[in-house]
């Protein structure tokens, strides 16, 4: 138990607020949970590849067990990924709103492992499928800074939002239902009004690491 996932999807380093709020947030989790584990993942400096044609094959293939070797290797970094994720029951994701979604190396790793058979299975029964979720167990925390305002709940660009509630979407698709979202907007707004947004989630942060 309390073994975090830090997954960074900014492309920026030391200048990333999303980055700089998640990483405090994981010192503090781990000052504060005895035992307690971070292991992390850099997506939004690293490249991670995008789907193609072969990893959808492979993906897809009805019975995972029969794949042929050269399917099983168009799936080696997902099989990675979807292992080091299944190998923690926290998951802290860094991320700039990037076009009213997130970066696309983020976008990449989610693709990487929402996996058929691994994290989620579609059952076909007539003419209709379902999904079961096979993640179990985990929480999740979206720690997320933008350039504007008003993409929160009830905010005036709530709909237009498609960054932090895609990734609720998404998790939830696999069995991650347990997401938080802690957010600070404005950042293009003057460096002193960021600043009162950025302490306000970095306080929201800190209160929720003891508990979390
Ligand atoms: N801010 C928004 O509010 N909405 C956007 O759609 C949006 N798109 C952006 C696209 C690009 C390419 C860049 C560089 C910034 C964009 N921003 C947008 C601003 C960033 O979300 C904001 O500066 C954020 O704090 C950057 O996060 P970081 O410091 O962790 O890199």
């Amino acid at each position: 138990m309390n073994r975090v996932l830090l997954v960074h999807g900014s492309p920026r380093g030391g200048r990333s607020h999303s980055r700089r709020l998640a990483e405090a947030f994981v010192q503090r989790y781990l000052d504060t949970h005895a035992g307690a584990t971070v292991c992390r993942r850099e997506v939004g400096r690293a490249t991670v590849p995008a789907l193609t044609e072969a990893w959808v094959a492979a993906a897809f293939h009805p019975t995972p067990v029969a794949r042929p070797l050269h399917m099983q290797a168009d799936l080696a970094v997902s099989d990675e990924l979807v292992d080091e994720l299944l190998g923690h029951d926290r998951l802290v994701i860094s991320t700039p709103m990037y076009n009213f979604g997130v970066p696309s190396g983020l976008k990449a790793w989610v693709d990487q492992v929402v996996r058929p058979h691994r994290t989620v299975n579609a059952v076909r029964q007539n003419d209709a499928v379902t999904y079961h979720p096979l993640v179990h167990g985990m929480r999740a925390l979206i720690v997320t800074t933008r350039g504007g305002h008003g993409f929160g709940p009830g905010g005036d660009y709530e709909s237009a939002n498609h960054a932090d509630r895609w990734l609720r979407t998404a998790l939830g698709f696999i069995g991650i239902d347990d997401v938080q979202v802690i957010a600070a907007e404005r950042d293009e707004d003057s460096p002193e009004v960021f600043a009162v947004e950025y302490r306000m989630a970095e306080a929201e942060l800190q209160a929720l690491a003891g508990t979390w």
